[in-house]
């Protein structure tokens, strides 16, 4: 639950652990009053905004440490409340006496990302602004962060009030004009009308159009290694994530969980999901994890078909391949161990359109890299650039889509202005729910949970 929103709260802003600095940030509109009882320096009451302040924070008599305090007045602060941030010695006992004080004297400890819900619920930016405040954090490319960087200053959120501000013209138009019209003029006004919406699809549509590589930059990809025991799976992941992640053995069905890990190629962040070998077995554990292999290749962006060379034939490996093309997710057939076959094996695996690599000597790896990322080639994200990576504005421009869809449906069969109104108010909702202007607990509940304290 939030506190009251008059409350003071308290949150360490940095992660835990030993560091140079520790900044403990509060905000609240007694946060002055809550400092001053344990603070030793000068009278922050009277202190103007955006200035700091050198003192030490006491127990009683005891200095816990010295530190500065910086000082934001309302509204010239993240949360637009009066807000403190202490920066004391980076040591996790110091952040957490320090706390333990401000607690003592009247702070509650804050929700995650309660500080980004005040700022928004006083207006400092709007709910795509503050979940982008999250995206940049935890921001893992230079993609993500540009993309992140360019939604929290608002450039998504402007394109959203545009086409907002329009759907309500249309919908006063068709309130106002379409049901009084005459006959003759009502029909150029559909007409007028339909142009003017099928122009706000279009702009509705590139924008979810964006979400194919935003989903990419933000979730990056999951990329399943799969194919039958011992073809080298595990080799094949120790080998890009350059780590022995993976247990590697000569006996099969070695993997039964699923192992992954994360890589930054061209950009793009590559989780690859090292599998149980697919077979039918009689290991109950081994079943499993057959079993989480179907699973997670039902999940994937890109998967990874693996088939050893040493125990293949030509028309094996064909039969394989259309297997797993059958899926519908993209996959990339790679021949392993083409150290172990002879050189007319490969070159027909080459002709079927495997990669032939050897995972164990890492011969080819580069040229199966080179194919991972042509296949998710993603364009330098650029200031200003509106991309949208998070699902759920993708979700409600989908469904705004959709309800526009119906009203264009409306004006083709004639029906009344009051209906056609109906689902552009329903568009202008949807869209409502990317910026905030329609929201609920549960929605806000659901965004800032996911937050980190402090933020
Ligand atoms: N000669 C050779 N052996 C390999 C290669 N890749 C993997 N192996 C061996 O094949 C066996 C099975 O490998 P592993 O990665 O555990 O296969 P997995 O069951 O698919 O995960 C191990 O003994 C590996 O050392 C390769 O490129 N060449
Ligand atoms: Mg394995």
């Amino acid at each position: 639950m939030m506190h009251d929103p008059d409350s003071v709260i308290v949150a360490p802003a940095t992660p835990p652990g030993v560091s140079g600095i520790a900044i403990i940030r509060l905000s609240g509109k007694e946060v002055f009053e809550v400092v001053t009882k344990c603070f030793r320096g000068s009278d922050l009451s009277r202190a103007t905004t955006h200035t700091i302040h050198f003192g030490s924070i006491v127990d009683g008599e005891t200095v816990i440490d010295e530190v500065l305090v910086s000082v934001f007045r309302e509204p010239h602060s993240f949360t637009k409340e009066n807000s403190i941030e202490i920066s004391c010695h980076g040591s996790p006992v110091v952040v957490q006496r320090i706390i333990g004080s401000l607690l003592q004297h009247g702070a509650s400890l804050a929700e995650p990302g309660e500080f980004t819900r005040r700022a928004f619920l006083n207006g400092r930016f709007d709910l795509a602004q503050a979940e982008a405040v999250a995206d940049l954090i935890h921001a893992e490319t230079d993609n993500a962060r540009q993309a992140a960087i360019n939604q929290m200053r608002g450039g998504f959120s402007a394109e959203i009030r545009k086409l907002r501000e329009e759907l309500i013209h249309f919908a006063s138009l068709i309130e106002l004009e379409l049901d009084f019209g005459e006959e003759d003029v009502e029909f150029a006004r559909r007409d007028e009308l339909k142009t003017l919406i099928i122009k706000i699809k279009t702009l509705i549509v590139r924008l979810m159009e964006s979400f194919r590589d935003g989903n990419v930059i933000k979730n990056g990809v999951a990329t399943v290694i799969a194919g039958k025991p011992n073809s080298g799976k595990s080799t094949l992941l120790n080998a890009l994530l350059k780590e022995e992640k993976a247990i590697v053995s000569e006996i099969p069905g070695t993997t039964r969980d699923v192992i992954e890990d994360e890589i930054v190629l061209d950009g793009v962040r590559f989780r690859f999901i090292d599998t149980a070998g697919l077979r039918d077995t009689q290991d109950v554990v081994e079943a499993i994890g057959v079993g989480r292999t179907r699973e997670q290749l039902k999940k994937a962006s890109l998967v990874l078909h693996l088939v050893d060379l040493a125990q293949s034939t030509v028309d094996g490996l064909e039969k394989e391949a259309a297997e797993f093309q059958a899926s519908g997710v993209p996959v990339i057939h790679v021949a392993n161990k083409m150290d172990l076959a002879d050189a007319l094996l490969v070159r027909a695996a080459e002709s079927k359109g495997f990669i032939p690599i050897s995972a164990a000597k890492q011969t080819h790896l580069k040229e199966l890299e080179a194919e991972i990322v042509k296949r998710f080639h993603i364009e330098k994200v650029k200031q200003g650039d509106v991309v949208v990576t998070n699902s759920r504005h993708y979700e409600a421009l989908r469904l705004t889509s959709e309800a526009l869809e119906r009203a264009l449906n409306g004006l083709d069969s004639k029906i009344t202005g009051d209906f056609i109104a109906m689902d552009v108010r329903q568009a202008l909702h949807y869209l409502g729910e990317i910026t905030g202007e329609i929201t609920t607990d549960d929605l806000l509940g659901n965004i800032f949970s996911k937050f980190c304290i402090g933020k």
